[in-house]
């Protein structure tokens, strides 16, 4: 019987590990993630990815893999499960340790009851040896808020909570609250204890920053959360008194300019001025405190005039100048073009950036703010305007819906605006981001003979390469530019084939 049973559990594990090698390499968007702890706590596989079929992959199958690719001599020196009538699969080694079954694996934080449970797309499974192998009183421990990474601010409070998994009378899996346990970063301790309802603060800096736990009073689970900590991200647009706009989207990573322990819409104006303004911020940008007011605007792009000064943060009107930013906030900043009566209006596009293919006609939105009874501020489209692209008028008018059109002649990243010859308003403006087309080897924006021309002539030495755009010349992708790329097009152009070599047949 033993035998027998040896004999299915090889086959089971044969054809595992033959599913496995098909997907290992493949592009499959199923994944689960493996977390081994051995007998000291130590983790020593991390989160470790698989790619599975959408069909889910058993536990043992999981564990199998990951000490195939991890564990030196594979699964056949460090795993072994047994088949047994009366326990079904059962775990007899685990990361090279026999020790009469003291192991524990919990799937999403919950226990797991076989090795034949099933992991499924972002599963977590975290499996380890017992540290007290003679009264198992290991309990499972896990952050609660582990995602498998988790974004957060530089330099600003993020909170967590440590649980472990108890049992109640009906053997039940019950989450309850870790206190008095030390929380780790990277390693070291960072002197900050959990409360009674496992929480706990930590204030983390610039990096990602592994965090862990450990704990005097009870036997648990080395836990293991992600903590990515970078600063936020944002960008700035500027327009001065004349409506020129002088910073365009510009992307800032803020810092805490003025030192107040915050990322405020004063620290991104800080830097936008210390990087484009000729002098810097000590010339062109000015903020006064009150008590009353907080921070104030005193000039702006080398102007003072009163505080006739806009902000609008993410298209809403921003409160103050000490408003925290959020990564990828858009902040657009003005100097009033009519700083008597203020009528300037805020004008912005639906979007700040895109990216369109070359020659695709685009429709883009424009709209307003405007503010309801309540004050409450209110986007309406703007009717009227002339787009511009690069600066220059095109024929297109937003109509009552805001929409007008766009479309361009050569790839590159270019501006759009609009201008209003019935009202003051803050220039808009989006980036656009054209994408050249394979084969426009002469970046006219279609692909014709005379692409293919262009590429004979180049390898033929009679013009240089700035006549020739090579990023989208090597039309068959054998990685040169050669006359075989030329003849491809006059293949394609003589409808003989795709510009991938297709055969179109006739
Ligand atoms: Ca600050
Ligand atoms: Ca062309
Ligand atoms: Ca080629």
């Amino acid at each position: 019987m033993k035998k027998m049973i040896c004999i299915l559990l090889c086959v089971i594990l044969a054809c595992s590990a033959l599913s496995v090698t098909a997907f290992a390499d493949g592009v499959s968007e199923y994944t689960v993630y493996v977390t081994i702890a051995d007998g000291s706590g130590q983790i020593v596989v991390p989160d470790e990815p698989i790619s599975i079929e959408d069909n889910g992959m058993p536990i043992y199958a999981a564990l199998k893999n990951i000490h195939d690719r991890f564990y030196p001599g594979g699964a056949k020196e460090g795993f072994e499960a047994t088949l047994s009538e009366q326990y079904g699969l059962s775990l007899e080694k685990l990361w090279g340790v026999k020790n009469g079954g003291s192991y524990g694996y919990y799937v999403n934080n919950k226990p797991a009851y076989s090795l034949d449970d099933i992991l499924f797309n972002g599963d977590h499974l975290y499996a380890w040896i017992y540290r007290d192998t003679v009264k198992w009183t290991d309990t499972y421990c896990y952050f609660e808020n582990n995602e498998h990474i988790n974004e957060a601010v530089a330099g600003r409070a993020f909170t967590g909570r440590l649980c472990a998994i108890e049992f109640d009378e009906n053997w039940m899996p019950v989450s309850v609250p870790v206190e008095g346990a030390m929380i780790t970063d990277n390693g070291e301790d960072t002197g900050v204890i959990t409360d009674e309802n496992g929480c706990f603060t930590v204030t983390p800096d610039a990096k990602v920053h592994i965090y862990s736990a450990r704990s005097d009073t009870m036997t648990i689970t080395t836990p293991r959360m992600y903590v990515n900590a970078s600063f936020p991200t944002v960008s700035v647009t500027i327009s001065d008194d004349k409506g020129q706009l002088q910073a365009i989207w510009e992307r800032i990573t803020l810092y805490d300019t003025d030192e107040d322990g915050k990322f405020t819409i004063s620290d991104a104006l800080f830097i936008a001025h210390d990087r484009l303004y000729e002098g810097g911020a000590a010339a062109g940008y000015e903020v006064k405190h009150t008590e009353q007011y907080g921070t104030s605007l005193e000039k702006l792009w080398g102007v003072k005039n009163g505080g006739a000064f806009g902000y609008y943060v993410n298209d809403l009107p921003a409160y103050s100048l000490d408003d925290e930013l959020n990564n990828g906030d858009t902040v657009y900043a003005w100097i009033y073009q009519d700083a008597k009566t203020w009528s300037d209006q805020y004008v912005y596009f639906d979007r700040p950036y895109t990216e369109i293919p070359l020659g695709e006609v685009y429709e883009v939105k424009l709209m307003t703010v405007t503010f309801d009874e309540n004050w409450q501020p209110v986007a309406v489209p703007f009717e009227d305007a002339v787009i511009t692209i690069d600066g220059e008028e095109t024929s297109s008018v937003t109509d009552a819906d805001g929409i007008g059109a766009i479309s361009f002649t050569t790839p590159g990243e270019h501006t759009v605006s609009a201008i209003s010859y019935s009202a003051v308003i803050t220039p808009p403006v989006m980036v656009v981001n054209v994408a050249p087309i394979l084969g426009d080897a002469d970046r006219d924006g279609v692909v014709t003979v005379i692409d293919a021309t262009t590429i004979q002539k180049y390898k033929a030495s009679l013009i240089d390469e700035e006549r020739i755009d090579l990023s989208v010349s090597d039309v068959d992708g054998d990685g040169v530019v050669s006359v075989m790329d030329a003849t491809r097009i006059q293949k394609y152009k003589a409808k003989i084939c795709e510009l991938d070599g297709t055969p179109i047949v006739q």
